[in-house]
């Protein structure tokens, strides 16, 4: 049911001006203005950088009239609001997709002309926002633009990271980070609210107030300030906010006489302290790192979004705030565990300060709550040190505590006592807490001859090693000593909080980001829990929005599909794109379609050439894969397979070679976290073969091997449409769903891929026939893995050919022991080649026998080429928006007209 402004008597009608499109001559107009009071330029000089935050401002002017009006509106209105917490927002930039939205570009390409300017040349001005890793933040930053586009009432909060994402440089030695400062020429998109401030809370104690109630005092104390972004819907006034929290401290903090006294640091120490909680966007790409400052970046999240969230119900509550209609109004999700704390927080708020009886506080966070897993990795479900926590959030680790008691209730309830292991088992994986003791009430009942919890004897006093954690300065000298000195007991288990349990049992929905991920969180990750509370359990599959990911990125291919659909329409409704079926053999449709995707190759021919100095020819097939450098993604696999071409290239004569192969620009791209070494060693890898393939005379344009420096959305926007097969190459089980996939299926790409994520369902819809499988299924992996453990797997032939080929010494100096290692036995660099790449290889390189095969047959390709982005149209993240919307926040949109 959607709410009209008109059936609302609380609205004026919108003055009429704000209806109308402005023209080129009013926008050159508006341009020219900021040029010359707003950009952050002198004013001799009206260069690119400077048109490019003129025309920025002239942009968020409109921007801000429509998010007032839309702010005003839901406030008026008083509807039920979603808010989606995140750590991450990959946002990318603004600008094009700003005025796309906006329906202004031909309006705003033909001002700047008018101002001597082009277009294009000003938007590839702008940084990326880069407040996120990888597929979880650009996940967020798709929503927040279906959301604005199908008018839901929702926002997005998240911290703003004064350094986003660092800068990729390749060098001789493989990666290195540069620190990136997105900020330092100014952010023309943001709005600071200096009203809009929160204190929060670390450190301190919890005592007892004469009321009975607990209060948690004392402590350092900063503010966290808003920053707004407004996020435009495409064809719609709606604009809603990604509000972005910084940090500080008040004036009155600043040590004036510290400062008079010339102590200038001590006198900056706690702007300092609470300014660098900020600093960097924490690269925790599905690890985790124990990380005192995460835990701070994370609190701070959690608190002043809530405190925000809190403040704006009881406004638009007005006299008679009844804080059982919380839930009515506000739905809070939680992106990740990384917001978890915004359970006990949001407990805290109701009972200490809002006077709530636990079971109130704990029946309204409930239905407030829901939590999205995007990993079954073990190693990236996130926990933290249960004493740490108690340091910092004390008052926190009080009602965890309580929740883990009341948990610990529910199952002994639910499973009796007569099976003591079966209760016993059931509690280990499903506590919150970990290695700690059973509360008291239970101890008793539940004791068992072998109870696997330790006694409380003495306290374990690692305090010294806490505070060296605290300070954030490991002090190896004193830890040392102290090892030295005690005698060496067998170390207590630490106690833990598991974040990932604790958003289970207080959540009303848990979800996974595709079918075959959410199945394996019920079945596996979350087991007894789905046992416990089936109807939790929910399916939500990614999606991309088809605005940035198609309609700006790719033109030529949006006017094509425009043309032959018959209008534009499949850009709010992608299931429009199945009509493209029809034509998938059409002469003239197959002939626009190669155009396109060849004009596309030809600017990342001049991308790459510029960027890497390699040139390649647009008539190979471009096969990329760019991602996260994770070894579970398998980049080795991708690098091993064109070293086995590579071989076999060397070992033909030039007329067998160009017979057998097609010519190809394999290009890779994507970060390794900063510390992953095995990950570094393969951009080292990649780009070491990269340079002996593409300076052998021999193999010339029939094979040419490209790391992109710094992937980043740009860059993707970039690569995307210009590629003819990707590769989407997890070990099966372990990508979540993934994005890139179907980021590539719209454009008309081909994937390879194994049963994995996402893919299981592209595959699906765009036809068997149109998707090239192969590899060993999420089923069979852990059989596998054990038949590698045990020395029984016998590798295919090729595989040992490969890595003989490698430790050669064909690609240089440089040493591959470990890199090549990791794939074999148990011993030295041995891993036993957990990822399954010698098994899988076999199946790839059988399959990319048949990628050239197709692709060797122009027409039959591009058949599926089309048959891709016709079959892409559920992944579309209006669809999955949509889902959310209904299942868990039970929202509504509201358009303004
Ligand atoms: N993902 Cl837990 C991340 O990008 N970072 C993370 O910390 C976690 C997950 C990805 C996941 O690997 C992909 O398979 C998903 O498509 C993506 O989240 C969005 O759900």
């Amino acid at each position: 049911s959607r709410q009209r402004l008109e059936d609302s008597p609380l609205v004026e009608e919108p003055s009429s001006s704000s209806l109308l499109k402005p023209d080129a001559a009013s926008i050159a107009s508006s341009i020219k203005y900021h040029a010359e009071f707003t950009a952050p330029f002198s004013p001799d000089n009206f260069e690119l950088l400077k048109a490019f935050f003129a025309t920025a401002q002239s942009v968020q002017d409109a921007l801000i009239i429509n998010w007032n009006a839309t702010f005003d509106y839901c406030e008026k209105l008083n509807v039920k609001q979603a808010y989606y917490l995140s750590m991450e927002f990959l946002q990318g930039r603004a600008l094009s997709n700003a005025i796309g939205n906006l329906e202004l570009t031909g309006a705003y390409a033909e001002a700047l002309s008018k101002l001597g300017h082009d277009l294009e040349n000003v938007t590839v001005q702008e940084a990326d926002a880069a407040l996120g890793n990888g597929g979880l933040g650009r996940l967020a930053s798709c929503f927040l633009d279906s959301l604005a586009t199908l008018n839901y009432p929702a926002w997005g909060y998240g911290l703003r990271y004064r350094y986003g994402l660092f800068k990729q440089q390749i060098t001789k030695d493989g990666q290195e980070e540069v620190a990136e400062s997105w900020l330092e020429m100014g952010n023309p998109w943001e709005v600071v609210r200096n009203d809009v401030s929160y204190p929060v809370k670390f450190y301190g104690k919890v005592v007892s107030g004469s009321d009975g109630k607990r209060r948690w005092i004392g402590g350092e104390d900063i503010y966290a300030v808003a920053f707004d972004v407004p996020i435009p819907g495409y064809k719609t006034k709606t604009t809603i906010n990604l509000r972005l929290w910084s940090t500080k401290v008040p004036s009155e903090e600043f040590d004036l006489s510290a400062f008079n006294a010339g102590k200038h640091t001590k006198a900056n120490e706690a702007l300092l302290n609470a300014e660098k909680i900020c600093y960097i966007l924490y690269p925790g790409d599905e690890s985790i790192e124990g990380k005192i400052l995460r835990l701070k970046q994370q609190y701070t999240l959690c608190s002043a979004s809530l405190q925000d969230i809190i403040a704006r119900f009881e406004k638009r509550s007005g006299k008679h705030v009844k804080w059982e209609e919380f839930p009515e109004k506000v739905a809070v999700q939680m992106n990740d565990t990384h917001p978890t704390l915004c359970i006990p927080d949001l407990m805290r708020i109701l009972m200490d300060f809002k006077g709530l009886s636990w079971k109130e506080a704990w029946n309204i966070t409930r239905r407030t709550v829901a939590y999205t897993n995007h990993t079954v990795l073990p190693e990236a479900l996130e926990k933290w040190s249960l004493e740490l926590m108690q340091k910092l959030l004390p008052r926190h680790v009080e009602i965890i505590e309580m929740i883990d008691e009341e948990l610990v209730g529910t199952i002994v309830a639910e499973c009796g006592t007569k099976d003591p292991s079966l209760l016993e088992k059931k509690l280990k994986e499903m506590r919150i807490l970990e290695n700690v003791d059973l509360p008291p009430a239970f101890a008793e009942i539940i004791k068992t001859e072998e109870d696997p919890v330790a006694p409380p004897e003495n306290e374990p006093e690692t305090s010294k090693e806490l505070d060296i954690n605290l300070e954030d300065e490991p002090d190896d000298v004193q830890a040392k000593e102290n090892n030295e000195e005690l005698p060496k007991p067998e170390p207590e288990p630490p106690k833990m909080v598991r974040m990932a349990n604790l958003c289970v049992v207080c959540s009303h929905a848990v979800n996974g980001v595709a079918e075959i991920h959410s199945e394996i969180v019920k079945k596996e990750v979350f087991h007894e829990f789905f046992t416990l509370w089936p109807e939790k359990f929910q399916n939500k599959t990614n999606g991309v929005t088809p605005r940035r990911w198609i309609r700006f990125c790719n033109p030529e291919l949006s006017k094509i599909i425009t043309k032959w659909i018959g209008t534009e329409d499949w850009i709010l409704h992608t299931d429009k794109l199945i009509e493209l079926h029809k034509f998938a053999d059409n002469e003239d449709l197959q002939t626009h379609w190669r155009a396109a995707k060849r004009s596309n190759k030809m600017k990342v021919v001049r991308f790459l050439k510029e960027k890497t100095g390699y040139a390649v020819s647009p008539d190979a097939m471009f096969d990329i894969q760019v991602k996260r450098i994770h070894e579970y993604k398998r980049q080795l696999l991708n690098i091993l397979g064109i070293v086995y071409r590579y071989k076999k290239m060397k070992a033909m004569n030039p007329a067998e070679r160009t017979a057998k192969f097609v010519p190809r620009v394999c290009i890779f791209g994507g970060k390794a976290f900063a510390t992953y070494v095995q990950a570094k060693r393969i951009v080292k890898f990649i780009t070491d073969v990269a340079a002996t393939i593409n300076h052998d005379p021999e193999i010339g344009d029939l094979l040419k091997v490209v790391f992109v420096p710094d992937y980043n959305v740009s860059v993707a926007e970039l690569l995307i449409p210009a590629s003819e097969l990707s590769q989407h190459i997890s070990t099966a089980g372990m990508e979540a769903s993934g994005t890139s996939n179907m980021k590539f299926a719209m454009n008309g790409c081909v994937l390879i891929g194994t049963l994995d994520g996402a893919n299981v369902e592209i595959r699906q819809e765009v036809g068997e026939d149109n998707f090239f499988l192969f590899g060993a299924r999420a089923h069979e992996i852990a059989g596998l893995r054990k038949e590698r453990v045990e020395g029984k797997f016998v590798p295919d032939p090729r595989f040992e050919e490969v890595k003989a080929f490698v430790r050669s010494g064909v690609f240089g100096p440089y040493n591959y022991d470990e890199l090549i290692g990791s794939l074999e036995g148990n011993e030295g660099f041995g891993r036993a080649d957990y990822f399954l790449v010698s098994k899988d290889f076999p199946s790839y390189i059988d399959c990319q026998e048949e990628v050239d095969e197709a692709y060797r047959d122009q027409k039959r390709w591009t058949r599926m080429s089309i048959l891709n982005t016709a079959g892409s149209c559920k992944f579309s993240s209006d669809r999955t928006i949509h889902e959310y919307a209904r299942d868990i926040w039970n929202i509504a949109p509201v358009e303004l007209l």
